[in-house]
């Protein structure tokens, strides 16, 4: 069975009147099984509780190509200290997935008790996972997904496919209140292969295709700043005027994107000629939701470790952790014209990104 794992946000809890650019909303906040903001929620008991040994954890990070990456990664080495009795080997696999299989190899030789992989790409991962497995090594595969392998006790993260789908309809929404009869949408897709991209894209394009929009192209800017602009630059270059809508995969080619529209002479954002959308919500580029600069941004949430945690903690007390826990998300839009969006028949709050609501962002 699906669990909802709420790691919410008091942003998402607080009502506030308070617009960045004036204006002001009363959006009612989500309210599903939160806790309180901050960092990660505290670690109550060890994970060693008898004292005979720290718990060793190696985690194969993808890399450290984004701020939402940056987030994860301070997650893991916040929750898997030695004040938790876990002694962790983390290794940064910069996005190469050669680099990541041959960490999981390293800490199957080094005797890992439990091994952390948030995976670069979806497949290829039935011959090291089975590798683990005869090891008797359990692995805790976090954020994106393998998709061609059950040898995993369990996983954390988002739903992707979600995430784009509430993006699309978000649009038609937004859109439909504004008049803007005819969508032209560019794609800046985040690395080829990875769960969280391919996620993304079939949501959008599910929506966009039952609407009968238009994606005038789709090209990965690899989940960074730099490949947000260069894609960007390429595509001011090839449709110039042709274009009202530009989704970027994450926040960091949203950057990218920015200085290149900047360089272009494009305005984007409230009031401008483009429409601007976001994924993963940090906190930096939801105070740009909140300037007007990005009109909507779809969290993705970071801080799966704090459940990797218990789980750990379930396995060592011989328990059988769910298979797989999502971690809630929230939508965030810089106006107050769309307050609810309908998902996979399941309705949804967008947020007012109000100042308040920024400032009470945990990452
Ligand atoms: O959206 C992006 C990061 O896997 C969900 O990877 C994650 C993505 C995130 O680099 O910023």
């Amino acid at each position: 069975m699906k669990k909802i794992f709420a790691l919410a946000l008091a942003a998402a809890m607080s009502l506030s009147l308070v617009a960045c650019g004036g204006g002001g909303n009363t959006s009612t906040p989500s309210t599903s099984g939160s806790q309180p903001a901050g960092s990660n929620p505290a670690v109550s008991t060890p994970a060693d509780p008898n004292g005979d040994g720290t718990v060793l954890v190696g985690f194969a990070q993808v890399g450290h190509e984004s701020d939402w990456r940056t987030a994860s990664t301070k997650s893991a080495q916040d929750v898997f200290s030695a004040a938790n009795g876990y002694e962790l080997s983390f290794v940064d696999c910069d996005n190469d997935p050669a680099k990541q299989l041959e960490a999981v190899r390293s800490f199957i030789q080094q005797g890992m008790d439990y091994i952390i992989i948030d995976p670069i790409v979806a497949t290829g991962w039935d011959t090291v996972l089975t590798e683990c497995d005869e090891a008797g090594i359990p692995v805790i595969i976090i954020d994106r997904t393998v998709d061609d392998s059950d040898k995993y006790v369990a996983w954390v993260g988002s739903d992707f496919k979600v995430e784009g789908l509430a993006c699309g309809e978000w649009l038609k929404a937004f859109a439909a209140d504004k008049g803007i009869a005819e969508i032209n949408a560019l794609v800046i897709e985040g690395s080829v292969g990875a769960s969280a991209t391919i996620g993304r894209t079939d949501g959008f394009k599910e929506i966009a295709d039952r609407e009968g929009w238009t994606i005038l192209d789709s090209q990965s800017g690899d989940f960074t700043e730099a490949g947000g602009q260069e894609v960007m630059e390429s595509f001011c270059q090839s449709y110039k005027g042709q274009f009202n809508v530009v989704i970027c995969q994450n926040d960091n080619e949203a950057a990218g994107a920015m200085t290149a529209m900047d360089n272009a002479g494009i305005t984007y954002g409230v009031g401008g000629d483009v429409i601007l959308v976001s994924f993963d919500a940090n906190k930096p580029y939801v105070q740009m939701v909140c300037d007007g600069k990005i009109n909507a941004n779809f969290e993705c949430n970071p801080m799966a470790a704090p459940t990797v945690d218990e789980i750990i903690k379930t396995l060592q007390a011989g328990g059988t952790p769910e298979k797989e826990v999502y971690v809630s998300e929230h939508w965030f839009a810089a106006e107050d014209n769309v307050t609810s969006i309908t998902v996979n028949g399941e309705q949804q709050e967008v947020i007012h990104a109000t100042q308040e609501v920024v400032d009470g962002r945990p990452y």
